[in-house]
């Protein structure tokens, strides 16, 4: 990094003799500086700068496809902007942005990297390729923000030198979108993937099946998309993915490292499928479409057994869709469901799930069931359900309405949203610690969290963005960034210099009165 070459020297001389091209001029050269949302574990800077030129390569071993298909991401986020080739090649030479897979190194887990800039090279080091992803997220957020415009830009594509180190608290950082009380296109679903991957975030729940729709095609029951998936809250004509749409979906999400987890809710909110076979109610009469927004008052016949064979075809299909670990069973809310018919059921589900060979998550009123070895219980509202899963030994996934839930109001004047779980300003989603949220929930209990956006009130991706942004970026860090090594106040400025980011990206996001955003295209991304 201290020796100075020859060309080196010519380059410093040249960039001397015009300014216009001159890093330190125009550039930031203070690494710890930069605004990298999620918090690293560690920066270091060294005061120098590298540059992105149209020589400047991207390095990644020949026969590893997983690799070169992540240079070819990084490739894809660089060109336009910028306007220069970044040929994906195996040479290494001055200026080259390399990729390495350093199995060995167990320091970096499963999602860790280290980030090494000097003034001749970037490194981005990790022990798998979704670790590189997230090294590439953060290098993407230590340039300027104009590096997201879709048409080239002066640039200069300065980043500062130093290291960054970094590794993730929880193996489970995830979002939700409830695709069925609104439907959502695909092309709105990937757009939700790319800003998601943005913050690291590694896992997408779908809320598939409700009482207002079904949205994925089951061959073996084709009625339930026909049929129940013609609707939406307030009427609208709904929708549903066909299985190539379902599974074009599953692909664009794991090439960007995020596994999908389908729900389907049941023995409640399961109108759209009783309205589409009638044989799964009990008095054999199908229902009506319901395009309201009330919870709580359909229920699969829990003692027919044509009901469990319905639900074997339906995991069998989804479970045959999904490359990931998780299928979601939802079983919230079933108020019509008395409870000695819920257990049995909850017990049987989760059998069918495992033998299809995927693992059980459900909302935590499961907990009331004998839960299967690794189900995980969903806390969402009740303490005491995510209690009794911990006392059968299961792991919990974090999504306290009061923080996570995205559909939430910021204040009373949000016109989106409710607020039954009350009003999720930015700092109210940031200022929690999963693990010291709920007496008797350690860290170890713990899988992650998640953070849902229930669609009763949402209709497209803008009014998606708006309730997302910027609660999700902070709840993002609070799944990545060890609790010690948060803080508000610095949170809040590093999210201030992302307003840059967020307005380039064309990302309808709340300007919190919270945080002084910087919004001008001036904002080096630096927030200095
Ligand atoms: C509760 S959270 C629900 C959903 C609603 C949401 C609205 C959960 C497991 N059930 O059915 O959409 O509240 O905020």
């Amino acid at each position: 990094m201290k020796t100075i070459t020859l060309s080196g020297t010519l380059l410093l001389l040249l960039t001397l003799v015009f300014p216009f091209q001159s890093c330190t001029k125009t550039g930031p050269t203070d690494l710890t500086q930069s605004c990298i949302i999620p918090k690293p574990l560690s920066v270091s800077a060294d005061g120098e700068a590298f540059r992105l030129t149209k020589r400047t390569n991207i390095v990644a071993p020949d026969g590893d496809t997983a690799l070169v298909r992540v240079g070819e991401y990084l490739a894809g986020l660089l060109k336009p902007a910028t306007g220069y080739p970044f040929p994906v090649e195996k040479a290494v030479h001055k200026g080259s942005i390399v990729l390495v897979v350093s199995e060995n190194d167990a320091e970096y887990g499963t999602e860790g990297y280290e980030l090494d800039i000097t003034r001749k090279q970037v490194t981005i080091t990790a022990g798998t390729p979704a670790g590189v992803f997230h090294g590439i997220q953060t290098l993407r957020q230590i340039l300027p923000p104009e590096i997201e415009e879709s048409s080239v830009q002066p640039g200069p594509w300065i980043l500062p030198t130093g290291i960054v180190t970094d590794k993730p608290e929880y193996g489970y950082r995830g979002a939700m979108l409830d695709v069925s009380r609104h439907f959502f296109h695909v092309d709105e679903v990937k757009r939700f993937i790319d800003l998601i991957a943005l913050y690291k975030l590694n896992f997408l729940h779908l809320h598939l099946s409700d009482d207002q729709g079904w949205r994925i095609e089951i061959k073996s029951w084709p009625k339930l998309t026909e049929i129940g998936g013609k609707t939406e809250v307030g009427g609208g004509e709904g929708g549903f993915y066909t299985q190539e749409q379902y599974s074009d979906l599953v692909q664009y999400a794991m090439n960007r490292f995020i596994t999908i987890v389908p729900e389907i809710d049941m023995p409640g909110h399961t109108n759209a499928a009783l309205a589409s076979y009638a044989e799964l109610n009990c008095d054999g009469k199908a229902r009506d479409l319901y395009t309201g927004t009330n919870v709580g008052f359909s229920t699969l016949c829990t003692g027919k057994e044509i009901v469990y064979k319905f639900i074997d075809d339906v995991v069998g299909e989804l479970a045959s869709l999904t490359p990931g670990p998780y299928i979601h069973i939802g079983g919230d809310e079933s108020h019509a469901t008395p409870m000695e018919d819920y257990i049995p059921f909850e017990n049987r589900v989760q059998q069918i799930v495992r033998k299809h060979g995927k693992k059980v998550i459900g909302w935590d009123e499961i907990a009331n069931a004998t839960l299967a070895p690794n189900t995980t219980v969903h806390y969402w509202a009740e303490k005491e359900n995510a209690l009794k899963g911990v006392k059968q030994g299961a792991k919990v996934l974090m999504s306290p309405a009061n923080r996570t839930y995205l559909d939430m109001q910021y204040d009373s004047t949000t016109a989106l949203g409710l607020h039954w779980a009350g009003y999720i300003e930015v700092d109210t989603a940031y200022r929690w610690d999963p693990a010291h949220l709920v007496e008797g929930i350690g860290r170890d209990d713990i899988i992650g969290i998640e953070a849902p956006l229930w669609s009763e009130t949402i209709t497209d991706i803008k009014d998606i963005e708006y309730m997302v942004f910027p609660r999700i970026i902070a709840l993002a860090e609070v799944g990545w960034t060890p609790a010690k090594l948060r803080s508000w106040d610095d949170f809040r400025s590093r999210l201030a210099c992302q307003g840059t980011r967020l307005t380039v990206m064309d990302v309808n996001f709340y300007r919190s009165p919270r945080i002084n955003w910087s919004t001008g295209k001036e904002d080096t991304g630096t927030g200095k």
